[in-house]
Order: C-alpha cells, then structure tokens, then sequence
C-alpha cells in the first residue's frame, strides 16, 4: 500500500448552480440520511447566492460559484495543513475548483479525473454556460480570470500530470481546449479495447508524480448502475470496474484528497446510484488495497 494511512476529512458542498439543474443539491443530505456511519461527519460549506448571481450566459452563477470554491479551498487548505485527506461530496463537479486549489497550495498534486466528460471547456468554446462544464481547464489555467484565480493566483495543475479517465461525451471546441494544453484523454471506448488493467498500467507509466487527486464524477459510471446524476452518457464503467480503478490508484500513488460528485438523488433508480456512492466512499475512506 502506497498510500499512508491518512485520517479523512469529508466537506459536503450542495452545489447545483455549475449544473444548473435541480436535485444534485440534495446529494449530501440523502448520503447522510441513508449512510450516518459514512457520511455522518461531514463539515457543510454552505452557498450564499450572490447578488449578481445570474453573471453572463457563458459563465452562469459564476459569482456564487467562485465565492463558494473559495469557501471551500481555504477549508480545505487547512485540513491537507493539518495532516488530513480531505474528501468532499458533492454538489456538481464545479466545486473541484475549489477542492484542487486548496490542496495544490500545499502540495504539488497530478489529478485523475474519471468522468464522462472532459469538463474542460472555457467560456469561449461552453455550448451550455454551466460552469461544471470547465473546472479543469479553470484548473489549468484556461478560462476566465477570475475563475483561474480561484484561492490563490494562477494555475494550479500542470497539464502534464493530468488524465481523463472514462470519457465518451468531449464537446466539438472542448476537444481543442484539449489538444493546445496536452492533456491526456483515455476515452471509455479505449478502456473496452485494451482492457481495464492495460489502461491503468499506462496510467502508471504517464503519471510520474507521487501525489494524486482523484476527482470521480459519478456519471463516469454507466447509467445501468449509476442513473442518479444529471448529466448521464450510457457505455461507461461497471462498479466493479470502478472499484479496480480506485484500488489501482490507492495502492500506486499518495492520494492527497478525493471528490466524489454529481450523484442526482432524484434521478436515481431503486437507490442503486446512493448504495454505490456509499460503497465507493467506504473504500476511500478505509482503502484496504
Ligand atoms: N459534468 N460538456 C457539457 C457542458 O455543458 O460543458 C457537459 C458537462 C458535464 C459536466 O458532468 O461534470
Ligand atoms: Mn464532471
Ligand atoms: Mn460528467
Ligand atoms: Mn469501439
């Protein structure tokens, strides 16, 4: 096991203005409700809507979201600060905005963002305006301004210690968001034509810096599994396939810190996604690899 025995710190931030659909903001509450012993301590960051709320149709919410990252960061911040692995439990995935900066002002951190998606479109190539659409070209320092300068100046990750697992719904001008920054993209498609244990070896073997951030957007999972999330995209990972990634990861690199989000309660069918998460999070939290 590579990954020391860290003690965790869960945040729960009940985002859903990067999505700008309704129900994920329920996320964490349904978790706790269901789940007291895995979920039952966690340290809430709450979003105080901003006057100026709606900024601009390519940035929607952008104030509330940057102020709540923010938030979020400094909390964060002082858990890696204190010796902690802070966990947070979304919320849409905006908030890694504010999650990754906190953890990168202490440490430098390679990220492993599993996902349908590439979340890596700008305000310029952003076809819905949802700023959960762009959190890790924000991370990069793509977008605007005042985003990328979210906690501290500056990018925070350096592209090259950057993949994007699982991916399968890449907009048009995202992708070229993604070629000008050389980010790696292992699409789905590949982890089904080279098998699972292929990609994760490559993934060994591209990533060479200790420290990860895992950043797991549920909808990364196939919607037979996993339908409570907003943003769903079918052919994607089993659970059991998930949990091989997760083991794979805690026993090759330190995982600094974990974000788990999107989960959509409402959406959700027969609890299948919240008995997922909860299985997920128990294994973060205790990773027996
Ligand atoms: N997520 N590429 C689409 C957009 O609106 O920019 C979807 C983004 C989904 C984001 O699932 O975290
Ligand atoms: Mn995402
Ligand atoms: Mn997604
Ligand atoms: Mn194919």
């Amino acid at each position: 096991l590579y990954t020391e025995k860290m003690k965790n710190k869960m945040f729960a931030v009940p985002m859903n203005l990067g999505a700008n659909k309704a129900g994920i903001e329920f996320g964490p509450e349904v978790l706790e409700e269901y789940f007291p012993d895995t979920f039952g301590e966690m340290t809430y960051i709450d979003i105080e809507k901003q006057r100026e709320n709606f900024n601009e149709w390519s940035l929607k919410y952008k104030n509330t979201i940057l102020n709540t990252c923010e938030k979020l960061a400094t909390a964060v911040n002082e858990a890696v600060r204190d010796g902690y692995r802070p966990i947070t439990i979304g919320g849409d995935h905006s908030i890694a905005l504010g999650s990754i900066s906190g953890v990168a002002l202490e440490k430098e951190v390679g990220v492993v963002w599993i996902d349908a998606h590439g979340d890596m479109n700008t305000d310029e190539t952003t076809m819905s305006g949802n700023i959960h659409g762009m959190p890790l070209a924000l991370l990069q320092g793509a977008g605007d301004r005042d985003l990328v300068n979210c906690f501290y100046e500056g990018a925070k990750i350096d592209s090259k210690n950057v993949v994007i697992l699982g991916a399968r719904d890449l907009d048009v001008k995202e992708r070229d968001v993604i070629e000008e920054l050389g980010v790696k993209v292992i699409p789905y498609d590949e982890v089904v034509h080279k098998g699972l244990d292929n990609v994760l070896d490559e993934i060994r073997d591209y990533l060479k810096i200790d420290n990860i951030h895992i950043s797991f957007d549920v909808d990364s999972v196939d919607p037979e599994f996993a339908p409570g999330v907003s943003t769903p995209v079918r052919n994607g990972f089993t659970p059991e396939e998930m949990f091989k990634t997760f083991r794979f990861l805690f026993k090759n690199y330190s995982i600094t810190s974990v974000d788990i989000v999107e989960y959509n309660p409402v959406n959700d069918k027969n609890e299948k996604t919240m008995n997922f998460v909860n299985d997920l999070t128990e294994f973060v939290l205790n990773p027996n690899v």
